[in-house]
């Protein structure tokens, strides 16, 4: 990944006249603006795309004298340690965190914000970001990034000067749900490699990080009941390599490291199917009571636990149990996708006696769509990946769950699916639901997608990716970038900001602060990249 050079005084001095054009310039919704250097950080340039905005005004200029001025309680002063923190390297500045003083301000006060909604007004004199919850200040903090040039996210010295356009910004999203999933079974990443996701998604207001934490290949998250799931059944994965698991203490710290960037985790053991790790490790976990070999291959649907066995229900609920307590976010994400292996009564027994014991432990079950053919416990949500091809009957049964009070959450495979491959060129991931290139990934709207619908069954959408050809921080980011940002505007813009042609160009601005944070995304031909 070629890094920018560093920006000269001069370049910065001109670049910064341009961001003052851009701000002055006034907003036609709709219309496609040219591209405009990559440096400059316009209020209409933000991913996702705010509710409101009003350039104007003079900007606001960083210095050595610009302090973090945030009210008494901790939570806030985090967001300001947090902003402190990815403002520092790249300026030089000290940026005091204070109770005092001005600059930049967070503040929390009563008004039209919600849970996760903020106001950003900025102007010669300071910017202040206000919100009704220190997530809205976080999010506020990230579009805040965005109205800075994009050698602000380096993490070395770099010229400025450091304008904030003038003007308001009136956000909040559309949806609650806004997540990413990770597969960490398939091929295993560590905490590092998940804090470093955690910490690219959310650039973009993501709220939710699902882990995949069991599936055939690997079984990755300690149970202390069950021993072996980990230290057998999480010994190896795709291909044959050594696996891993995460021990509590490390689960402890992705969880906290999620809290901080505002991300709640929401773990998935999959069953009844997906389960071949579990019934390698325990021989009793099988009908037959022998254990099954581990796998490292990646065909689906052969494995099950034993609905018939009582021992199958003493493992799950030790399971449920010790994850729940793992667990300080609402849901848990019981899978229940390709239970091939499991014949359909079965496989409704099977989550007939299941979904009361995650409701027992205090959470709220979650599963793939396949749980709307069982019977959806009161208040679960379904988790949609079908396709454009899946059949009429399948989706109406998914439609009818939620006429009945079931919520959606959308990840249909064919849009956003982030293994899918860009095109035939793309090295990396799989194409069983054809490819997905920028445009397919973000042309489409969560709330008219499924026929038979209501509006409002929809909480929001979830962008999967499954491992089982990525290895590497740079193979997710690679996937991942630039569909995910699509993805969160998806999920948080208003449905009126959805408009292809501009979003590619506000896409485009992206480039340079991912090449400024070392993501290495996929230059998509489809975006007008600025020269790299
Ligand atoms: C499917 C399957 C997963 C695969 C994935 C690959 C779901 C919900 N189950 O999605 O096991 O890893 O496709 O794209």
């Amino acid at each position: 990944m070629t890094r920018h050079h560093r920006t000269t005084p001069r370049l910065a001095r001109i670049l910064g006249s341009l961001l003052l054009v851009a701000a002055a310039g006034v907003l036609t919704s709709g219309a496609a603006p040219a591209p405009r250097p990559a440096a400059a950080g316009a209020l209409d340039q933000v991913v996702p795309a705010p509710a409101s905005v009003r350039p104007g005004g003079s900007p606001y200029r960083i210095t050595e004298r610009t302090g973090i001025r945030v009210d008494g309680s901790r939570e806030v002063r985090r967001v300001g340690e947090y902003l402190a923190e990815v403002l520092r390297p790249s300026t030089g500045y000290r940026l005091p965190v204070t109770t005092h003083g001005g600059g930049i301000r967070l503040r929390i006060a009563e008004g039209p914000y919600g849970a996760e909604g903020y106001r950003l007004d900025s102007g010669p004199r300071g910017v202040t970001i206000t919100a009704g919850a220190p997530a809205g200040l976080f999010h506020g903090v990230q579009t805040l990034r965005q109205l800075l040039p994009a050698a602000v996210e380096r993490d070395s010295a770099q010229p400025g000067p450091w304008l904030v356009a003038g003007g308001t910004v009136e956000d909040s999203p559309r949806y609650a749900w806004r997540g990413a999933m990770l597969d960490v079974s398939r091929h295993f990443f560590g905490v590092d490699r998940v804090k470093r996701y955690i910490d690219q998604l959310a650039l973009y207001k993501f709220n939710k990080l699902h882990l995949h934490l069991s599936d055939d290949q690997g079984w990755r998250i300690a149970v202390d009941s069950w021993p072996r799931l980990t230290t057998y059944g999480g010994s190896t994965q795709v291909g044959g390599g050594p696996g891993g698991f995460y021990t509590k203490a490390d689960y402890r710290e992705i969880v906290r490291h999620a809290a901080s960037r505002h991300l709640e985790v929401v773990p998935e053991i999959d069953m009844p199917g997906h389960t071949n790790a579990a019934l390698a490790s325990y021989a009793e976990l099988n009908c037959d009571g022998v254990a099954p070999p581990l796998y490292t291959g990646t065909a689906v649907g052969f494995s099950s636990l034993c609905v018939d066995k009582e021992v199958t229900y003493d493992f799950v609920d030790d399971v449920i149990r010790e994850l729940a307590a793992l667990t300080p976010g609402r849901y848990l994400h019981i899978g229940g996708d390709e239970a091939h292996s499991t014949p359909h009564e079965d496989y409704v027994r099977f989550m007939d006696r299941v979904q009361p014991v995650v409701a027992e432990y205090g959470k709220t079950v979650i599963g793939w769509h396949q749980l709307t053919g069982a019977h959806p416990a009161k208040g679960a949500l379904a988790q949609y990946w079908g396709l454009d091809g899946t059949s009429p009957q399948e989706k109406e049964q998914v439609a009818a769950a939620a006429r009945n009070g079931t919520g959606l959450i959308l990840s249909p495979a064919d849009r956003i699916y982030l293994d899918m491959k860009y095109d035939a060129s793309t090295p990396l991931g799989l194409s069983w639901a054809g490819y997905v290139d920028v445009r397919r990934s973000y042309d489409w709207d969560p709330g008219a997608y499924l026929p038979g619908v209501p509006a409002s069954a929809v909480r929001g959408v979830e962008a999967p990716l499954w491992s089982e050809t990525l290895e590497t921080s740079a193979h997710i980011e690679y996937m991942a970038f630039p569909r995910v940002a699509g993805v969160a505007e998806l999920g948080w813009s208003p449905a009126a900001a959805h408009d292809w042609d501009a979003y590619r160009v506000r896409l485009a601005a992206q480039g340079p602060r991912w090449e400024a944070l070392g993501i290495g995304y996929h230059r998509a031909p489809q975006v007008p990249w600025p020269a790299g």
